[in-house]
């Protein structure tokens, strides 16, 4: 048993008749059942000290309450997973809107009066747990569905394709994106030779680097991606009839992310980022939500498309299957304890409910092994699925008997099937029990890759020309921020290479900002690329929504500022559903014109403008004219204006400003009175002034 846990710190014991701390903090109880006991419950009296031969002789052997304590401790860490290492998880439940029962009989998608609980677990994939929640990577956005016909897991990124085709490359994808294994760097970080080295010989990542190079990686929150299954699978209805499926997560908040230079500061200033931004959401009852949406085609469909839907570095435009939206995620509740959840919970690609199948994407058939596999060695042995938030919540039953960590004392005689002592034990059913689809399958044994897999440029052109110029231009400044530290220049030229292969202004842009013009590799494609239509959906900013929701107001203030204003404010984003945080040069406050003071959330150097999406600056006349003198408060300003915020301002902040070299340009919005803030609530509404961008940054 846990001991109780306390929220509110409770002030150090002092002596009461001298007011000191002792030497030695003894915490004792004459409550049984508060007492600390060993865990095979032993009680413990003394919980400072070890057991030694005289005070100050050597500890003893027999003390068995240290040596469990320390042995408990040594054993604290479990194998980190070897991707996704770093994740945040949370508690939620996934209703339909109406039964789907036209395409699939899974049990929990047939009733909209139903909630299925779910953990869902968010990570990126190349750093380890420590790392970062802000390098440029991939999200992945696993959700484990505890249905009332089991567990049904869906493991998707927050990316639509993947790098490659076929499992047997994962290993060596893995290896050259972590860190390198003669040196142990970088950590967290795809810009280096091995990855740029193995990507570039292997042609089928060029899409995926599209969407790695683009915003996508550096999303602003966890509540702002999106989801998608990647492979397509299959949905089974009663009747027995199959479609595929593509699977999409929408977020509620729309689509977001921030910026590069944002990104690289925001790890510095707090790793924790996206997981602070997703507790402290659900601890104040902002559940972060999704809706599920569906691609629903049949093997018709499928085969008359231009490329293999078995081939997960492609994806089927929303502007050809468009997405049928059939329910929504909730995540309404953190942990309670972060590694007996979110670092325990298993997912296994391999978990699929009758009504949910496979299909033989070859990058899934190898996922469907390795999940479990590494389970075993992760959890230590073939019992995980007993570890609390790996158990389905429906009744389960079988003959798998004992091995490591088995926590259950099954009962009776009878382990096997069939058998005759036992007419109450669990049997095969025919009727509720999964079947696979009937599927013809008559091929050779062979090694090879399909020619419908071969055209690796089309859609990474796609991807591109679907962008808005400013996201372009992040593409390319991201291309060349990575490449610029490959050391080995012929992997530069190869990627180059490839580049021109995709499109001639993304080579063009990534050539000029390195500085290469004229160097590429010549590489030929195994299939010439095709120019597909565009697929608008595909750009965040086409489709960012017009709203503050869940957004985050950093408003900086000084001494003697006008509290009417802030508060106005606070009234106007509570509306808006964003919170505001308060920065003072300070953490213990500023006092307004009118003498009272106010508590800041943070000082300027803990609250640095990156965390905000939009900022104010309520700064009186001498608070603006110290301020200017302060590198961090100038800083704090200047970044808010480099990362293209919209910037509110009273007339006396304008010294402020001045040193901070903000020019009047889109975006930036004195405020005089209380009048002026509909302005700046609308304004800030739309987003980043992405058009300050060109004057501020060139690619590169
Ligand atoms: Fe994974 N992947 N993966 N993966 N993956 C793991 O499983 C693997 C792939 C994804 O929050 C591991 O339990 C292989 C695609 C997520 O716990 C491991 C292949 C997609 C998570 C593993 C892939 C994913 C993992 C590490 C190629 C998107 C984190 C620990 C055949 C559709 C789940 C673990 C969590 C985790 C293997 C490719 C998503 C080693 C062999 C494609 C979200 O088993």
């Amino acid at each position: 048993m846990s001991a109780p846990s306390n929220t509110t710190p409770a002030p150090a014991p002092k002596c009461p008749f001298t007011g000191q701390i002792p030497a030695e903090t003894h915490q004792t109880t004459d409550d049984l059942k508060q007492t600390l006991t060993t865990n095979h419950g032993v009680p413990i009296s003394d919980n400072q000290n070890s057991l030694k031969a005289g005070l100050r002789g050597p500890a003893l052997l027999e003390d068995f309450v240290l040596r469990e304590k320390i042995t408990h401790f040594d054993h604290e860490r479990i194998p980190e997973r070897i991707v996704h290492a770093r994740g945040s998880g949370a508690h939620g439940y996934f209703q339909v809107y109406e039964s789907l029962s036209d395409i699939t009989k899974a049990a929990f998608l047939q009733n909209p009066k139903v909630k299925t609980e779910v953990f869902v677990r968010f990570s990126t994939v190349a750093g380890g747990a420590g790392s970062g929640d802000l390098p440029r990577d991939v999200r992945g956005f696993a959700v484990k569905f505890y249905t009332s016909e089991g567990n049904y897991d869906l493991v998707g990124n927050n990316i639509p394709v993947f790098f490659i085709q076929d499992a047997m490359k994962f290993p060596d994808l893995v290896h050259s994106v972590k860190m390198e294994p003669d040196r142990g760097f970088p950590q967290a970080a795809s810009a280096h030779d091995n990855f740029w080295d193995f990507v570039s010989l292997s042609p089928e990542t060029m899409h995926m680097l599209m969407w790695t190079m683009s915003d996508r990686a550096i999303p602003r929150s966890l509540r702002m991606i999106e989801g998608f299954g990647v492979h397509t699978f299959r949905l089974v209805n009663a009747e027995g009839v199959s479609h595929f499926v593509k699977f999409h997560w929408r977020p509620k908040l729309g689509t977001a992310s921030v910026l590069w230079d944002e990104a690289v500061k925001i790890n510095g200033a707090d790793p924790d980022f996206h997981r602070r931004d997703l507790w402290d959401a659900i601890q104040n009852g902002d559940f972060p939500e999704w809706e599920l949406g569906l691609q629903v085609f049949d093997e018709e469909t499928a085969a008359g498309l231009d490329f293999d839907v078995l081939d997960a570095t492609k994806l089927i435009p929303e502007e050809i299957i468009p997405l049928r939206m059939v329910g929504k995620l909730v995540l309404n509740r953190n942990v309670d304890n972060f590694f007996a959840e979110t670092e325990q919970v298993a997912f296994l690609p391999s978990n699929i409910v009758p009504g949910i199948e496979f299909s033989n994407d070859p990058l899934l058939q190898g996922r469907l092994f390795s999940y479990q596999d590494t389970q075993l060695s992760r959890l230590g042995g073939p019992n995980f699925h007993q570890i609390p938030v790996n158990a389905p919540r429906c009744p389960m039953r079988n003959f798998q008997r004992d091995g490591l960590r088995q926590m259950e004392v099954p009962k009776g005689r009878v382990n096997y099937e069939p058998n005759s002592f036992d007419g109450g034990a669990p049997r095969e059913n025919p009727t509720r029990g999964f079947v696979s689809v009937p599927e013809v399958m008559d091929g050779t044994k062979i090694r090879k890759r399909s020619e419908t897999f071969a055209d690796h440029y089309s859609q990474a052109r796609l991807f591109f020309r679907s962008m808005t110029p400013t996201e372009q231009t992040h593409i390319v400044s991201a291309f060349a921020f990575e490449l610029a530290k490959v050391e080995n220049k012929p992997i530069r030229l190869r990627m180059l290479g490839h580049l021109a292969n995709i499109d001639a202004d993304l080579h063009a842009g990534v050539t000029d900002a390195l500085g290469m013009p004229d160097e590429s590799e010549s590489i030929e494609p195994a299939v010439a690329p095709r120019d597909l239509e565009p697929s608008p959906s595909l750009s965040i900013i086409h489709k960012a929504p017009v709203t503050l929701q869940g957004r985050k107001i950093g408003v900086l203030v000084t001494d003697g500022f006008d509290s009417t204003l802030l508060m106005s404010l606070q009234q106007r984003a509570k509306k808006e559903k964003a919170a505001v945080a308060v920065i003072a040069p300070k953490i213990g406050g500023a006092v307004d014109s009118e003498g009272t003071l106010f508590e800041a959330d943070f000082p300027i150097s803990g609250g640095p403008s990156i965390f905000f999406d939009a900022v104010v600056i309520l700064a009186s006349k001498e608070g603006a004219n110290d301020l200017a003198t302060q590198s961090a408060a100038v800083n704090w300003v200047s970044d808010a204006f480099a990362h293209l915020k919209v910037i509110g301002h009273t007339p006396e902040a304008q010294p402020l400003l001045d040193q901070a070299g903000v020019t009047p340009t889109d975006g930036i919005l004195p405020l005089p009175s209380e009048t002026a803030l509909s302005k700046y609530i609308t304004t800030a509404k739309k987003g980043r002034i992405w058009e300050r961008e060109s004057a501020l940054r060139r690619p590169g």
